[in-house]
């Protein structure tokens, strides 16, 4: 499974693990319980990897394309990069598959605190619609990550805050279940 765990509160690089001393994991079933879901693949074999299919059949993730995050290849790295680490939600869940490298979401859990959730190669992750959350590359500053998304891909963020929107009504209200 996936590793993550709640954050300390510094403000040093983001790029460091930020544990909390001693360490305070989060589970998959209590991400689930944010509606943040986790597959396992083998990024070996994605351009053929009939899971991935399936799961993109019945997600009907239709859309996919592939972003590689690095200096020397992404443009507008640096700026994209603080971007990506601003709060901000979405009006569609974010989807990500790892197919090198390595990378961290963090996420808000129910009472507010940050959740740091270490994605590596074969990990493919789904953010709910609605849900704050920000991204950063770990100390190796390299990724290489699918996008996938329902139809055509809206990639705008809205920055925290975004409470009114009915999509983060319809978040918050769904946390109520769970
Ligand atoms: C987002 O909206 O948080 C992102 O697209 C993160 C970077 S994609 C690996
Ligand atoms: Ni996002």
């Amino acid at each position: 499974g996936v590793e993550a765990w709640y954050m300390d509160g510094s403000d040093e690089d983001q790029r460091k693990p930020h544990r909390l001393e001693p360490n305070q994991p989060v589970s998959l079933d209590e991400l689930k319980t944010l509606g943040v879901f986790y597959w396992k693949l083998n990024a070996d074999i994605y351009e053929t990897d009939p899971e991935l299919e399936k799961i993109r059949k019945e997600q009907g993730y239709s859309y996919m394309d592939i972003i590689t995050i690095h200096q020397d290849t992404l443009p507008d790295y640096e700026k994209k990069l603080k971007m990506f680490f601003e709060e901000h939600l979405h009006l569609d869940d974010e989807i990500r598959y790892i197919l090198d490298g390595q990378a961290y979401f963090d996420v808000r859990d129910k009472e507010d605190r940050w959740v740091r959730i270490a994605m590596s190669k074969g990990d493919l992750i789904t953010l709910p619609a609605g849900i704050y959350h920000r991204f950063t590359l770990d100390e190796t500053n390299y990724t290489k990550a699918m996008r996938l998304f329902v139809g055509e891909p809206v990639w705008k963020a809205y920055n925290r805050p975004a409470d009114n929107f009915d999509i983060r009504q319809k978040y918050v209200a769904s946390l109520q279940g769970s």
